[in-house]
This record gives C-alpha cells, structure tokens and sequence, in this order.
C-alpha cells in the first residue's frame, strides 16, 4: 500500500523530506503541495520531478481527499493551526519541531489528540533515530557506566541568518536536546539556568551567543549544553555521559581519518541536513510505517509539550538569570 502524502512548506527541511519521500523511502508519494510562496513549490516541482498539485490553501489541502497524511515543515509559529486541522480532519500528521511555539499550543495539540481518541501525531524530533544516540542510550541501560551523573553537551552550528533571535536559541536549537536527553536519561527536567559567556564577535548584534543551558532533572542529573550557533568551524553536536563508573560520549559521525602533511586529521561536517541524514530518513519511513499499520509509536505529541514546558522554563531563565523550577503534568493514560 501507497501513503498519499501532502506537504505544507516546501523550504528547506520540506524538500529534504518530499526529496526522500519521493526518492529514498518505501510505501511513500508526495501528492500534494502549499506553501504561501507557490514559487517554492513549482521549484520543488520542477527540480524533483513530482506529479504533485499544488493548492493555494493549507486547509484545502489537508481536507482534500486525495491527501491521507499531512508532512507540517512550515515555520513554527504556523505548526499549530495545521496540526489542529490535521486532527480534526482524522488525519496522521508529522510535524516538524517545534510542535508549537509555546507549552500552551502543544497542549492545545494533545487536548485534541485525546479528543479524537487516537494517536496521529509525530513530532520531527530525529535525533532518537540517530544510530549514535541509539548507541549510546543501548550502553547506558546495559549500566555499563553505573548510574548517570552528568551530562555535558554541544549544539554548534557554523553560522546563522540575522532573523535568528536570542531564544531562537532554546526554541529552535536547544529544543533538540530538550527532547533527545529526556529520551536519553528516562527522566524529566526540574529547573533550568542560562548563563552567558563572553561574547563571540561573528554574531550579530542583537544576539547573545554563546550561552550555556544549566539544567537538572528529576533524579538529580546535571546537564549542561553549550549553544554556539557561530562557531565557523562546523556542525558539530556532543553529547557526553558521566557515570558512577564511567563515561560515554557521542560516536562521531561516520568519517575517514588521514595522515597526511604531517597531520593526522578527521574532516567535520558542517551541515545538519548531513548529519543527520540517516536519521531523518528513518523517522519518516517509521511515520510511514506507522500510519499505515495504524499504530504510531514516534516522538508523540506529549514528548513536543514536554520539550515545549522545558523550553519555556528556559526562555525565562534566559531573561531573569535566576535558576527556573520546570513543572510537568502528570503524562496522560493516552500517551503510555
Ligand atoms: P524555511 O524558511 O527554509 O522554510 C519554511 C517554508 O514554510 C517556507 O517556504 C515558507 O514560505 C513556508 N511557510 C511559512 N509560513 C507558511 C504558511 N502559513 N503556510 C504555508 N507555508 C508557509 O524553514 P526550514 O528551515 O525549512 O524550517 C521549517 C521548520 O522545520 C521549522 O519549524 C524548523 O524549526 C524545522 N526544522 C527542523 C530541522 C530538524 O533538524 N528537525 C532542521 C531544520 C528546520
Ligand atoms: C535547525 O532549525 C535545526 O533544527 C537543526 O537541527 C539545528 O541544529 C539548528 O540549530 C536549527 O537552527
């Protein structure tokens, strides 16, 4: 069987996924196609080769008939409308992170699912799909290094745009490991803290950047991530795990290493669409797999609240430079 799929914003990542939705994955088309620039859709058109229609109208689309699965890689602040409409129209929907830009419109989002009394949505958190993390939450639960302590991290991109704002930093960058160390550890977050370092002098003016992300969770780990989205030398994320008897870090992403001239050397990717490719192509296929046997079991719509309560926490610490308690509901029986 065939999932007709329709995508609402055909920008950068949208194309990443209608490309392997067309290309790469099983059991997948991309029927249909909106984007509030029509352009961009035409060239997705052109350049893939798609028998796709284009609609005008993002409801239009998710309530056409041809469409049974909605992809959402519009901006944030859009996720939410289209994840409502999606649900109300009793369609799967995969939406890209984050699932809205406030606690509030995730919960929004999970009040509906329930309503509807069945589970549609997935939330494009990939980096529990990464072979890496996979790895490494396999040697944390074989308690090969005892009990988690501590954990440091980095999110570092090369450069960003000038639209990217001081707490784009947590809603848009930080989000990731919101969701992926929760998944990591089995645990929720307690309190956060955001610290400023001395100031790079490639970011723009009205951005703070560095920061460092000082947060604890229920059973008392310390996590800190650095954020450095103008670091110029890569793409480069690190995840680091103390534990009572050991520590584990993040593998490297697949790469050869040289001697040459002298030197011996490992190349760093410098893109995310890169580096996380495989893992990109895997959340999909699950979605795919998933809508069509009926039983979704991807990133859920809680796990896009609990990233969003957290980043809210954060967003104020990044403010106040106190330490922030973070206080999560309990989880639903649907969501078990
Ligand atoms: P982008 O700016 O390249 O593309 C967004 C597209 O959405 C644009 O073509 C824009 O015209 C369209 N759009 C905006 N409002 C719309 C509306 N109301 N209706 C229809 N189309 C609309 O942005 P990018 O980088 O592709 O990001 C899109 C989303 O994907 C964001 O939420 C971002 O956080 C997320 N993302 C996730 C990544 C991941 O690693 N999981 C990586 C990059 C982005
Ligand atoms: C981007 O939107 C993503 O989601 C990337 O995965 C992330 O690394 C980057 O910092 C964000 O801007």
């Amino acid at each position: 069987m065939t999932l007709n799929i329709g995508v609402i914003g055909t920008g950068a990542i949208g194309r990443e996924h209608i490309r392997r939705c067309s290309q790469v994955l099983q059991n997948a088309r991309v029927v249909a196609l909106n984007d509030i620039n029509r352009a961009n859709c035409e060239q997705v058109v052109n350049e893939l080769g798609l028998k796709a229609e284009i609609y005008d109208n993002a409801h239009d689309l998710i309530n056409s008939p041809e469409v049974q699965a909605i992809l959402v890689t519009s901006w944030g602040p859009t996720h939410e409308e289209f994840v409502l409409a999606a649900i109300k129209a009793g369609k799967a929907v995969f939406c890209e992170k984050p699932l809205a830009v406030t606690a509030q419109g995730c919960m929004n989002i999970v009040e509906a699912e329930i309503a509807a009394g069945k589970k549609l949505v997935q939330v494009g958190f990939m980096r529990p799909y990464d072979s890496g993390y996979r790895a490494l939450k396999t040697l944390i639960d074989s308690g090969e290094i005892g009990e988690p302590l501590m954990l440091h991290c980095a999110h570092r991109n090369p450069e960003v745009g000038d639209s990217y704002t001081t707490d784009m930093a947590i809603t848009d960058t930080l989000i990731h490991e919101l969701d992926v160390l929760r998944w990591l550890l089995q645990d929720d977050y307690k309190s956060a803290q955001v610290i400023y370092p001395r100031k790079t002098r490639k970011a723009s003016s009205h951005l703070k950047d560095p920061q460092i992300v000082l947060l604890e969770t229920v059973k008392g780990v310390r996590i800190d991530v650095e954020i450095f989205v103008n670091c110029e030398y890569g793409y480069d994320i690190q995840c680091q795990v103390v534990g009572e008897s050991g520590v584990a870090n993040l593998p490297e992403p697949m790469s050869i290493q040289t001697r040459s001239a002298a030197k011996l050397s490992t190349g760093i990717l410098t893109d995310w669409k890169k580096r996380f490719i495989d893992a990109y192509d895997v959340e999909l296929q699950d979605f795919i797999n998933n809508v069509l046997s009926g039983n979704m079991t991807g990133p859920s719509a809680w796990d896009g609240y609990a990233a969003a309560v957290a980043a809210d926490a954060c967003v104020v610490a990044q403010n106040n430079g106190e330490i922030v308690p973070i206080t999560m509901p309990a989880r639903p029986a649907f969501y078990h």
